[in-house]
């Protein structure tokens, strides 16, 4: 194992100041100590925008550098393909290692994603190293070297990072407290009482694994991985049973990640969706990682995108009256909750009772049942 501040250092060494990227809790420790000393670092929405990003700094001549989870290597594949390796534009990426090497011992999102990421990046000729977890700096800096050599010839490199190759940063700050917040518990329980009747898809990490514990039922679908496309997910079951209510319970990174459905959402204009952001500004199932919610209004883009009724419900009482007067009238709906950073353990996932096969199968059977 590396330490974060040697994984931190060896590239500043080399002149990579810069960089993005969407967390994965394997780089926490650099991104907290990259946040902790005010160096660049954008976070960015989801893995395609942070390899633009970074492209761009390398355009302006600033080498640059990004790291992302391999379930968002799908997301990067557009501008890697027709930015950086059509203009040569020389961007170091890290990608961290879910479902490999053994995908049997990774949730079943990273089963497929896993053992494909080496043939991938071997399929479009780009050069990559794995950095396992017992190995030292040394071989952390001749991979480095190495990856610089071929930026330099103009190929794009990756280092594929292996869990608990890069270790936690020590002595930083945890994302600040606010008690005058809801919990994501408190408003999850008040969706559950609300709306019962309704078809629930609950976004990725630890909200899922919440509603798991909290409200579980037929009517739920947790959407492990594919984050960011609960809404669209929720969309499409809106449409395709539009006299029945669908709630979607989303996280502020996950939304973040493909805002653009917001405006598919107001387009379509599915009276019978309501889309319930739990705002914590922070990435919380990959560490705690800021989000770019801060400068960002749910309920304002989703009123600017053909939203009809929109809300910030910042106590019990106001998302309590939001969802009864969404489940009376005509929608698509959508409120922000800003809510605290959790605390104590977060409950098991879905996926540790139930298969995913299972979670599908109930949640047809709930759906489409209920019409006949
Ligand atoms: C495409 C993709 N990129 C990154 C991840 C890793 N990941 C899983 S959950 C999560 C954070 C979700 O943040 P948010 O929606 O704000 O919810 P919170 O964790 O705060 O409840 C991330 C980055 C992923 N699963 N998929």
């Amino acid at each position: 194992m590396i330490t974060a501040q040697e994984f931190v250092d060896a590239l500043e060494q080399r002149g990579f100041t810069a960089s993005s990227g969407v967390p994965c809790s394997h780089f926490g420790g650099p991104i907290a100590l990259l946040g902790e000393h005010g160096k660049e670092y954008v976070p960015a929405a989801n893995e395609g925008g942070a390899l633009a990003v970074a492209a761009g700094f390398s355009l302006a001549g600033r080498a640059s550098y990004i790291m992302l989870q391999n379930s968002g290597l799908g997301n990067l594949i557009n501008p890697l393909t027709s930015l950086v390796m059509t203009y040569r534009l020389p961007v170091l990426t890290f990608v961290s290692m879910r479902g490999w090497p053994d995908p049997a011992d990774d949730e079943p999102q990273h089963e497929v994603m896993g053992p494909l990421c080496h043939p991938l990046l071997d399929t479009l000729g780009l050069p990559h190293w794995t950095l396992r977890a017992d190995e030292d700096v040394e071989r952390y800096h001749a991979v480095l070297d190495a990856a610089v050599d071929e930026s330099k010839a103009g190929r794009a490199p990756f280092v594929l990072v292996e869990r608990g190759a890069v270790g936690k940063a020590t002595g930083c700050g945890t994302a600040a407290d606010d008690v005058d917040r809801m919990t994501s518990v408190e408003a999850i329980r008040i969706v559950r009482e609300r709306a019962k009747e309704a078809a629930v898809i609950s976004t990725t990490g630890y909200t899922s694994r919440e509603v798991f514990a909290e409200a579980d039922g037929p009517n739920t679908f947790y959407m492990q991985g594919s984050m960011g496309h609960a809404s669209a997910l929720a969309l499409g079951v809106a449409l395709a049973k539009p006299a029945r209510p669908v709630v979607v319970l989303d996280g502020d990174g996950a939304a973040l990640m493909h805002l653009g459905t917001l405006s598919v959402i107001g387009d379509q204009s599915p009276t019978n969706l309501v889309h319930v952001v739990l705002d914590n500004g922070i990435h919380e199932s990959t560490g705690g990682q800021r989000t770019t919610s801060g400068t960002t209004s749910f309920p304002a883009v989703a009123k600017a995108m053909g939203y009809r009724h929109v809300r910030q419900c910042t106590t019990p009482g106001e998302l309590d009256s939001f969802l009864h007067t969404a489940l009376e009238s005509e929608g698509p709906h959508l409120c922000a909750v800003p809510t605290r950073p959790r605390s104590g353990a977060v409950p098991p996932r879905a996926t540790s009772a139930l298969s995913a096969e299972e979670i599908k199968k109930r949640f047809i059977r709930t759906v489409t049942e209920q019409d006949a």
